[in-house]
């Protein structure tokens, strides 16, 4: 592939160095703009907060808990609209509360996600039963309520509330895959999806009917769940959302931390993008988050900076909501205390929204020196096992100028235990080993890939990778020295410990364990690619964003900290820890940045050039082969001067140094 790119590159300087300075110049001017309407407009920012205003916080603290929203850099609030607080009786009415809520938002540029539940207690067909507002409502007296609120803040002079305040974001129920929030009562037929499925098509249409420009999530799914939303769109017939809305609660783990049960937020959001591409929607967070009596106001700050972080290098996810903006009654889970003092992730938080809103996410380093299984660029050395029926096949195959492993997969409909096993014994040398790999996927959700490697002792671990690989190349880390990715193992030793030197042993493709709908025929083609590994060590985490010409680099490990030597395109580089100090970062002529020392805390690089011999040095793919091509695709961060020299001066004379 990059000798594809360099050649290009060539024919182009041949032919009219110009035409390449025009090319560039279009890319830069392409994506400022797009970073411009992203930073421009609150409504496209990712950052949201739970707040809950109304049914939380006091009404004389109203306008604090707006102010300070928007001094910690929030644009969205996530909003709970209670049915019963607001129609307590049928055809009676009290909005005063949340017409005062949506006017204080509004007056602070932060715009609303309104939740809409649960059942107002005389339209709960639970009515009598404990916890009788989480069964499912009268469908007509739902659709009736639906429409009379989003009627209400739609700013259209019609039935609106005082001073015409606007909503335009509806989420129907919260969690209503869980029996806790959502519940039916001798319904025919006895079935939760179906029911479901009846009240988003039922509130959609309303909402519609009142706003055609209303946009409405589908009921935030705990966990992301993508098969109850799944089920409830074939019980449906139709998709009744615009944006897919998931809830990622985690109390204990760290986001890159593989929990049974949990899982890492990586495979959440990776399996949410599967789904939504299914359907051709995006995704909002809704609640992602950690309380503070469980980890530490330190590791919570952390946290939400790697959540930031990792949830905006994936295509798709437009939101994220942190659970919650202050601490109530739900727990400690606030960036402010309850007396609205403010924890380090208040600061934090701030800190990222100044720096990360309008970015573009460019790509990821997730590893320094990584040793490569296959890249299936030479003759191709696996074996293919197929299990209790199930059928494969598999080629080298050609995708965008690089060979990828393309594998075609049947895995019967009718037997839950048939998988297809790709094996390839691989040395792991002696650490703690890590697989990585790349994966391109085909939106299936009832597929997901598991990673097998052996002990010395012949003991087999079975480790999480993806499930839903979505189309699109998704980097996949799989670290076994979390607790959760030895969890499955059996044989040799039997002790759950890696004995080493390990080997690397097989990819698994296998049936996701949906338990409602085991029958189901899996079929399809997923392509690998660069499988590798690395000790744990060495596993950091860079991810490089573009913003208005300026690439920000995020850099962080996942536990502990350790000195590393980092390649930086540039030759120095501003530095920003999570609280927004910053510091001039001397970087070695080559690109490096010398023992520069990793934690868990997100630090912020943003490189620049220094002078014209420094921009020929890193603009040249002979002189700079790790990152030529940021310079080349994104032209030159905030410096004009040197680009226009660069092409005026240098290019014409010295095309050859640049092929
Ligand atoms: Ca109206
Ligand atoms: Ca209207
Ligand atoms: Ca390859
Ligand atoms: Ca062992």
């Amino acid at each position: 592939m990059k000798k594809k790119i360099i050649l290009l590159l060539m024919l182009c300087f041949v032919v009219n160095p110009l035409n390449s300075l025009i090319l560039s110049l279009d890319k830069v001017q392409a994506s400022s703009d797009q970073a411009s309407i992203a930073s421009d407009n609150n409504e496209n920012s990712p950052f949201g907060v739970n707040g809950h205003v109304f049914r939380r916080y006091y009404p004389q603290e109203r306008d604090t808990a707006f102010s300070k929203m928007a001094e910690v850099g929030a644009k969205w609030e996530r909003e709970e609209f209670t049915w019963d607080f607001i129609e307590p009786t049928q055809d009676q009415y009290d909005w005063s509360g949340y017409d005062d809520v949506v006017l204080k938002a509004n007056a602070n540029h932060i715009n609303i996600s309104g939740l809409i539940a649960y059942s107002a207690i005389w339209a709960s067909t639970g009515k009598g039963l404990s916890d009788e507002d989480k069964y499912l409502p009268n469908l007509d007296a739902w659709a009736d309520f639906v429409g009379k609120l989003v009627e209400r803040y739609d700013g259209d002079g019609i039935n609106d509330a005082l001073g015409s305040p606007v909503v335009q974001y509806w989420e129907l129920w919260n969690e209503p895959n869980l029996n806790r929030f959502l519940k039916i009562n001798n319904m025919v037929p006895d079935d939760k999806e179906f029911w479901y499925g009846q009240l988003l098509k039922r509130g959609y249409q309303a909402a519609k009917q009142a706003n055609p420009d209303s946009v409405i999530l589908s009921g935030a799914v705990s966990g992301a769940d993508v098969y109850f939303l799944n089920r409830v769109i074939e019980k449906t017939g139709g998709c009744y959302f615009d944006i897919f809305a998931t809830n990622i609660l985690r109390n204990l783990s760290a986001p890159e931390e593989f929990m049974i049960g949990y899982d890492t937020l990586q495979y959440q959001l990776g399996q949410s993008i599967g789904f939504a591409k299914k359907y051709n929607k995006k995704i909002w967070v809704t609640e992602a988050g950690w309380p503070t009596d469980v980890v530490s106001e330190e590791d919570q700050a952390d946290y939400i900076a790697r959540l930031y972080s990792i949830s905006l290098s994936f295509p798709d996810i437009e939101k994220i909501f942190v659970y919650t903006f202050r601490d109530d009654s739900s727990g400690d889970w606030g960036m402010v205390r309850n007396d609205f003092s403010e924890k380090p992730s208040f600061f934090t938080y701030k800190f990222l929204s100044e720096k990360l809103q309008g970015t573009t996410f460019r790509n990821q380093d997730d590893v320094i020196g990584s040793t490569t299984i296959d890249n299936f660029e030479g003759s191709l050395s696996w074996n293919l096992w197929n299990f209790s029926g199930a059928t494969s096949s598999f080629e080298k195959k050609d995708f965008g100028g690089n060979k990828a492993l393309k594998v075609n997969y049947n895995l019967p409909y009718d037997n839950t235990s048939a998988y297809i096993s790709l094996n390839k014994n691989a040395y792991l040398g002696g650490g703690n080993p890590v697989i990585k790999f790349k994966i391109y996927g085909d939106n299936n959700l009832n597929v997901c890939i598991r990673i097998i490697i052996k002990d010395s002792t012949g003991e087999i671990f079975q480790g999480y990778a993806v499930r839903s690989p979505y189309s699109g190349w998704q980097k996949v880390i799989v670290n076994f020295n979390d607790s959760g990715q030895r969890a499955v193992h059996w044989g040799g030793n039997g002790d759950g410990v890696i004995d080493q030197p390990a080997s690397f042993e097989s990819i698994v493709i296998d049936k996701e364990k949906d338990k409602e709908n085991p029958n189901v025929e899996v079929k399809g083609s997923i392509y690998f690619d660069d499988i590798a590994y690395c000790y744990d060590n060495n596993l950091l985490f860079k991810n490089h964003y573009l913003k208005d010409g300026q690439e920000i680099i995020t850099l962080w490990s996942k536990s502990g900290s350790s000195t590393k030597n980092i390649f930086v395109n540039g030759d120095s580089a501003e530095g920003f820890s999570k609280i927004g100090a910053s510091a001039a970062q001397t970087i070695s002529s080559n690109g490096f940045l010398n023992n520069f020392n990793i934690n868990e805390s997100v630090y912020f690089l943003e490189p620049n050039v220094s002078s014209s011999s420094s921009l020929s040095y890193f603009i040249n793919p002979k002189t700079n082969p790790f990152g030529y091509s940021f310079w080349w695709d994104y032209g030159i961060p905030n410096n004009t001067i040197y680009r226009d020299w660069f092409f005026t001066q240098v290019v014409p004379n010295n095309s050859y140094l640049y092929s």
